[in-house]
């Protein structure tokens, strides 16, 4: 282990043994910080109409499932410590956002909010103003050592990038980048407009990035890095490589990687009438294409704009597979509904189910549940290490270019992560 996770993982474990210390009992009646969900969308947020968030770069290390460690770069929250990537950064339509960047790096950084328009930085235009015609204004940097703040009026919601605009083809590549959601004025429970209304408790983010690692070891060397060689060998969502992508959110032995990729639903019955919402963002320089196993989606929003035709026609579309571009971002709502209703002895299977002996469980593990019904768990054979805790389904949910499922060439691994399908309620699942 590198010196950097040893110092930190001292430090954590000093603090949770400080914590167990110095929590005594007559904090007991104070209010309980309810703990991030396991999985799905976290938000860093800040207080609405007038948010102000400070991001302050870091360098340190990120552990692959390989066992590798790779260089990385990235926005902390506050003056945190590193996470990759920066934080989710969560504000309301209509508010004046200020962002203070404070850079500990050894050369400058800068900040672009791509899809945002009037960005001020330090009280000046910031970005290329397209409309104006010019190029001419480019965002100002923060020094070493320095610092720059940044403030636009998030007028439209929607799901954004925001992202180094200094030397991109190796800070983005670093991790200088986070992702920026703006919900809108009519409610937290919808996208966009009415007609993107989602149930907020299944609220997910996807965020790709790639790491050609030749480029982090030149960085880390400071030496010259060749773009033309450039070879991903690393495949991420929300900062993680598969299986790393289906821990819970702030998984202790994801140190600096806090963002899981999970997606965790219900059956959508009377009980849970209203989809998941699947956000979709790449920061990398290739296209993804993407699809869930056993499931399509409604596209509803592309690159922060809803599907919505000059005299507001509904252009959303059922996709199976979606390509989310260079750049882009994309906003789906999903939902999986349990249309035949299969039960053991009522309404049986009509094909005859595999007998265990044929079924392979690869390195004696499995996530299924010995059941094909949903809420239902059954023998495995001896030896057998399942996964399953109620009889939930799982799919894979991953990148189509299956180049990227790998890790270094080894696959499964990296875009991937998956589905899981809890039976409906209620359900013994934890
Ligand atoms: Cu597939």
């Amino acid at each position: 282990m590198r010196p950097q996770i040893l110092k930190l993982s001292t430090r954590l474990t000093l603090f949770i043994c400080l914590a167990f210390l110095i929590v005594p009992l007559p904090f007991a009646h104070e209010a309980v910080i309810a703990a991030p969900p396991q999985s799905g969308l976290v938000c860093t947020t800040g207080a609405s109409p007038n948010p102000n968030f400070t991001l302050t770069t870091r360098a340190d290390y990120i552990t692959l499932p390989d066992g590798n460690t790779v260089l990385m770069w990235s926005f902390a929250p506050g003056n945190g410590s590193f996470q990759y990537p920066g934080p989710n950064l969560c504000v309301q339509q209509g508010d004046t956002v200020t962002i203070t960047l404070n850079n500990t790096l050894s050369e400058p950084v800068s900040l672009m909010f791509p899809g945002m328009e009037n960005v001020q930085a330090n009280g000046v235009p910031s970005q290329p103003q397209f409309n104006a015609g010019t190029l001419a204004s480019l965002a100002p940097t923060a020094p070493t050592g320095g610092s720059a703040t940044y403030s636009f009026v998030a007028s439209q919601p929607g799901t954004y990038l925001y992202e180094s605009g200094t030397s991109m083809g190796k800070q983005v590549q670093m991790g200088l980048f986070g992702a920026l959601i703006v919900r809108p004025s009519i409610g937290a429970q919808y996208a966009y407009d009415a007609s993107t209304r989602f149930n907020p408790a299944a609220e997910f983010i996807m965020l790709f990035s790639e790491i050609d690692p030749a480029l982090h070891q030149a960085v880390e060397r400071n030496q010259p890095y060749n773009v033309t060689t450039y070879h991903p060998r690393y495949w991420m969502i929300n900062g993680r490589a598969f299986p790393d992508t289906i821990a819970p959110n702030n998984a202790a032995w994801l140190i600096g990687q806090p963002y899981g990729a999970l997606v965790h639903i219900r059956p959508r019955d009377a009980s849970n009438p209203d989809p998941a919402l699947v956000r979709y963002l790449n920061v990398g320089n290739l296209n993804h294409p993407f699809h869930p196993h056993g499931n399509h989606g409604r596209v509803i929003a592309r690159d922060a704009r809803v599907l919505r035709g000059p005299a507001a026609q509904d252009l959303s579309y059922e996709k199976f597979a979606v390509t989310i571009g260079a750049g882009q971002t994309w906003d789906a709502l999903y939902d999986w509904a349990d249309a035949e209703g299969w039960k053991p002895n009522t309404n049986p299977i009509p094909v005859v189910i595999p007998q265990l002996q044929n079924l392979q469980f690869k390195d004696n593990a499995t996530w299924y549940s010995g059941s094909p019904y949903l809420g239902y768990q059954d023998d495995l054979p001896s030896g057998v290490v399942s996964y399953n805790e109620c009889g939930e389904y799982y799919m894979v949910w991953h990148s189509h270019a299956l180049n990227e499922a790998a890790n270094f060439d080894a696959g499964f691994g990296g875009m991937m992560t998956l589905q899981r399908i809890d039976p409906p309620l209620p359900n013994a699942c934890p």
